[in-house]
């Protein structure tokens, strides 16, 4: 580790082996050690898979794509990258993402900076020295001013407790941690459980090979067709030449992505020739903004959710042959949208098989695993092998999983014990000099995540230059600000649909989690307005000390 003097000039460096310590190697924490170079900190990152990635590296099953557009979904932070990468097609695949962010990993040489194989287990800050110290699960500690947490949202994998696991015969996979040499299911009798994003990508892929497809769905999820396709080079070309133009827009936009016309009338004011035509166009168009844009109300006004739902639900009545199967498919506990509206290809025809069995396990949940397969309501499957389609601990997992601590006050188990606290989803009130990359009451998992890391880890590069121009060394949320601001990020989800889906914005997944709406859903248009607003007022609502 590095002792020399670092730029910041804002205590004495004798102690400390750098300036920043950045936890996770994925997209954020690879823009956030460009950044910080960039100023002349020092850094060191520690990531815990063998390569740069997160999400995309560990996320490979079979079928995984992004749901957001490829010329969308990627950095803006260097004119150059985005003229010259090329994406093949319209949403970018899990091995094409991974290659370009080991592009953007080589191309700015930022693997120097990046210990691999590395866990972080604990963070503990001292007041008097003003210095995290980072300790890791393989033996190291290390010191720093800062300390930045790019551990991701979606980043630990969730398996339910199903009794006799360790009794079962054939191999089990879970979606968020694939093999890297993949897996062939040729010939096999497949159970997979969950039909969330993760679950409806897979699905026709495993179908395909498995002899037997069993899914095992506890809720019917909204699925629309993503009419993935080559990305048409005119288009293509378009696009690039607007680029720049196009990313500033994106942050006049809710979900931080320009091109959709913004709706101005409600689906209660349109007949029900105009909306039909309207879902129409949309479901031929693919993607969910292009959707979610129809009308400007369907995530605020139930009744106007109720007729894109029901649109969706005869789309999947029309495309599944086997009526009770349709029926158990077409979603009716949750509006429209307000669980993450998944994006897929030919997975409702995938019921057409007949290699595929849909089974509810909604009334009868999964009572175990056995040696031979699972068994629901007293039937037994026989397997050969189970996918895990369940999710994650979303938004708080990965850090709760660190221990977080101050010296002599408080643990982050201990602030979070009834739900996450946050100031902009970026700062907790009582851990000083520690940031956040999209965290909980950031708008980051309902926007197009890289365009909202870029403005969080541009916030807090910009925070740590305004303090060493200040010749200051601490910076800490102040708790009536970050109340604020929780009261702020309810009051925005409480005036929307999104409270009424059990989702894992709510925490509604992982039992005993307390359940508060995490994201931020006023939009990144107004978050990003609000930041501004905040630093242009001198950092409002963060307190600083030499
Ligand atoms: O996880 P999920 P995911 N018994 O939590 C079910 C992003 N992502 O990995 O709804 C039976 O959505 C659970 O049922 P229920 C995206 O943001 C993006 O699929 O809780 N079933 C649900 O069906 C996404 O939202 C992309 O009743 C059980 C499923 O498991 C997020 O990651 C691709 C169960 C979990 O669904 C998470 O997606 C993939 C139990 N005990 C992921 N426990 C793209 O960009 C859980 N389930 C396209």
């Amino acid at each position: 580790m590095n002792n020399k003097r670092s730029s910041d000039g804002t205590q004495s460096r004798a102690n400390r082996d750098t300036d920043v310590i950045v936890v996770g190697g994925g997209v954020a924490g690879l823009y956030l050690l460009y950044r910080l170079r960039g100023l002349g900190l020092e850094s060191i990152a520690f990531e815990a898979g063998t390569d740069v990635g997160g999400t995309w590296f560990w996320n490979r099953y079979p079928g995984c794509r992004c749901d957001v557009e490829s010329l969308e979904y990627s950095y803006s932070f260097a004119a150059d990258l985005q003229q010259e990468w090329k994406w093949p097609e319209r949403y970018g695949t899990q091995p094409e993402i991974l290659k370009y962010v080991n592009h953007v990993a080589d191309r700015f040489d930022l693997r120097r900076n990046i210990q691999f194989n590395t866990r972080v287990v604990s963070a503990v800050y001292n007041p008097q020295q003003k210095l995290w110290t980072v300790s890791t699960d393989r033996g190291a500690k290390v010191r720093a001013t800062f300390c930045v947490m790019a551990t991701g949202n979606l980043s630990t994998p969730r398996r339910p407790d199903f009794p006799g696991l360790e009794q079962f015969k054939g191999p089990w996979y879970h979606t968020g941690l694939w093999p890297h040499e993949g897996v062939d299911f040729t010939g096999l009798r497949v159970g997979l459980i969950g039909t969330g994003s993760s679950g409806i990508q897979s699905i026709p892929h495993i179908a395909k090979q498995a002899k037997h497809l069993y899914i095992f769905q506890r809720t019917a999820n909204f699925s629309l067709p993503a009419r993935n396709r080559p990305l048409d080079s005119a288009r293509e070309q378009r696009h690039k030449a607007e680029y720049s133009a196009r990313r500033k827009a994106a942050f006049d936009t809710p979900f931080g992505i320009a091109g959709y016309p913004t709706p101005t009338r409600s689906a209660l004011e349109a007949t029900d020739e105009e909306r039909r035509v309207i879902y129409e166009q949309k479901w031929a168009e693919g993607g969910s903004i292009s959707f979610l844009y129809a009308f400007n109300d369907l995530l605020i006004n139930k009744a106007s959710n109720d007729t894109a739902a029901e649109f969706v639900r005869n789309k999947i009545r029309q495309t599944v042959n086997d009526s009770e199967a349709a029926e158990l498919l077409a979603p009716k506990t949750h509006p429209i949208g307000t669980k993450r509206l998944v994006l897929d290809t030919n997975y409702y025809e995938t019921f057409n098989r007949e290699n595929v069995t849909l089974v509810d396990v909604s009334e009868s949940p999964i009572d175990k695993i056995t040696s031979e397969g699972l068994r629901v309501a007293r039937s037994d499957y026989a397997l050969d092998s189970i996918v895990f389609a369940t999710g994650f601990d979303a938004m708080t997992g990965a850090m709760l999983d660190i221990d977080i601590r101050v010296e002599g006050g408080i643990s982050l188990t201990d602030a979070w014990q009834h739900g996450p606290r946050s100031y902009l989803g970026l700062t907790v009130a009582g851990f000083p000099n520690l940031f956040m990359i999209t965290g909980p009451g950031s708008p980051g998992v309902k926007s197009q995540m890289i365009l909202s890391i870029e403005q969080h880890v541009d916030f807090v590069a910009d925070c740590l230059q305004h303090m060493r121009s200040r010749r200051q060394s601490q910076v800490e949320a102040e708790s009536e600000a970050e109340q604020n601001w929780i009261t702020h990020v309810k009051a925005v989800a409480d005036a929307t649909l999104y409270p009424l889906a059990n989702s894992w914005y709510m925490g509604a997944n992982i039992p005993g989690k307390p359940q508060i709406f995490m994201p931020y859903v006023g939009g990144v248009d107004k978050y990003k307005k609000k930041c501004d607003e905040i630093v242009a007022d001198g950092y409002k609502g963060f307190s600083f000390a030499s």
